[in-house]
Order: C-alpha cells, then structure tokens, then sequence
C-alpha cells in the first residue's frame, strides 16, 4: 500500500506530465500552423509520449492502492520565437521535469518504498533519453543556422528525429 506523502507526490508529477504533454501539443499545433511539418510531427509525437508517461503513473497509483487524481493543467505559451526558441524551452522543461522525477525518487527511498523506487527507474533513463534528444537538436540547428532558409532543413532535420524515434519505438515494441 502506498503511503499518503508518496501518493500526493506522484500525483504532482502527474499534472507534470499532463503539463509536458500540453507543452509539446502547443510546439507542435504551432509549427503545423508554420507549414514546419517534420517540426510538427515530431512534437505531436513527443506530446503523445508524454501523455503515455502521465498515463504509466495514474496505472501505478491505481495499482498500489492509491487514488490517482485529475489535474487542472495551465494554459501553455502559445507562440515561438523559431524552431531554435521551442527546442530550448522543451529542453529547459525536461530539466525540470529531471528534477522532480529525482525527488520522487528521494521520497521513494526516504519512505522505504521499493516499489515505486523500481518503477521510476525506467522515468530516470527516459529522462536522460530526451535531454540528449533535445541538445543534440539544438547543436543540429545551430550548425544549420536559424536563418529563414535554413528553415527547410530544420524541418527536415525534426522529421529525422522523428523517423528515428518511431523506429526506436517498434523496435522496443517487438522486442
Ligand atoms: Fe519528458 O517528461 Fe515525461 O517523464
């Protein structure tokens, strides 16, 4: 049974990545509105993703006898400077997000509570996954430039990325 302090923290970090999935929906909304179709598509997928992470952790409450709880989410930032603006602020959002994954795992061990240590173990290396993401994209576009030219290749770049995900994901599908 999980204790009363675990519970309220993993349902804080449902509204976190109830927040991300917003985050990511707004990029990608935003660059679908661009004509940026490899930008879009690769954030409506990390917007999926991040839907899937909230979802693991309403499962997981469920499953250790707690109550998982809906939350009221804040209206995401609506407009980007450029590609360059929206992959720096989705990376300064998985940091944050990094942060209060590795203090749920404090807490975790703090209450003894091996089984939610366990479980956020796979957030830990999904975490690292995507901030390596983000800054290898960033150091892309910076080397491509952020000049409206540059823009075709950004795009193309973002696809890539996207491609690459997928493939990753029916990869781990059938292992
Ligand atoms: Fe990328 O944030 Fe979820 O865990």
């Amino acid at each position: 049974m999980i204790s009363k302090k675990m519970e309220a923290a993993l349902n804080e970090q449902i509204a976190v990545e109830a927040g991300a999935h917003f985050t990511y929906l707004s990029m990608a909304t935003w660059a679908d509105a661009q004509g940026l179709e490899g930008t879009a598509n690769f954030f409506f997928q990390h917007a999926a993703e991040e839907h899937e992470h909230m979802m693991k952790i309403v499962h997981f409450i469920g499953e250790v006898g707690g109550r998982a709880l809906v939350p009221a989410i804040k209206k995401p930032e609506e407009q980007y400077k450029d590609v360059l603006d929206a992959c720096e602020k989705a990376y300064a959002h998985e940091q944050q997000v990094s942060t209060s994954i590795y203090k749920l795992v404090t807490l975790a061990r703090e209450e003894n509570d091996y089984v939610a240590d366990e479980f956020l173990r796979w957030f830990i290396d999904e975490q690292r996954e995507e901030e390596v993401l983000f800054m290898r994209i960033m150091d892309r576009i910076k080397l491509i430039g952020t000049g409206g030219q540059s823009l075709y290749y950004i795009d193309k770049e973002l696809a890539r990325a996207h491609a690459e995900a997928e493939a990753a994901e029916a990869a781990e599908g059938e292992a």
